[in-house]
């Protein structure tokens, strides 16, 4: 099934410059970029796109550090881009990536791990509705 999934380049991996190196290998994979931002998350944003954490001890650290710098949002689409694209990212702890992942070769820590992706099918859908309006995708 064609799906959405949502990348978010992390303010860590863009203090770094890491951009261009993740969307090329983003490119190589064979996902189509639908769009792409970069923005500077406000509280209130990060808050309400991660409010299914909200509950989480890391809540309040994860919403600080999304607003630390500028984010690269992608909205990605392809057969399967769910599963595929967690598999292109890696675990969330880096020391637990699969070689060759996103988060394997630029990820420092589980919270500062360079990139978000989409868990499901529903919430594809919905974090890219979220960043993009219909009208700004191809
Ligand atoms: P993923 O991003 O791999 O889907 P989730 O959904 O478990 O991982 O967590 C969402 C985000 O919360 C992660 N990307 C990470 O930045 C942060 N996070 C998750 N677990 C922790 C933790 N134990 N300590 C700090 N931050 C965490």
């Amino acid at each position: 099934m064609i799906q959405r999934t949502l990348c978010i380049i992390k303010p860590d991996a863009v203090r770094k410059n890491l951009q261009g190196n993740i969307i090329q290998k983003i490119s190589d994979s064979g996902f189509k970029m639908l769009g792409m931002k970069m923005l500077n998350l406000a509280d209130q944003t990060a808050g309400k796109f991660y409010e299914i954490h909200k509950e989480r001890p890391f809540y309040k650290e994860l919403c600080s550090f999304m607003t630390s710098g500028p984010v690269v949002a992608i909205a990605l689409e392809k057969e399967n881009a769910v599963a595929d694209y967690r598999t292109l990212i890696g675990a969330t702890d880096p020391s637990e990536a699969a070689e060759g992942t996103i988060r394997k070769l630029y990820a420092d820590s589980k919270s500062e791990n360079a990139v978000h992706g989409s868990d499901s099918e529903e919430n594809g859908r919905n974090e890219v509705a979220f960043f993009f309006a219909e009208s700004e995708l191809n």
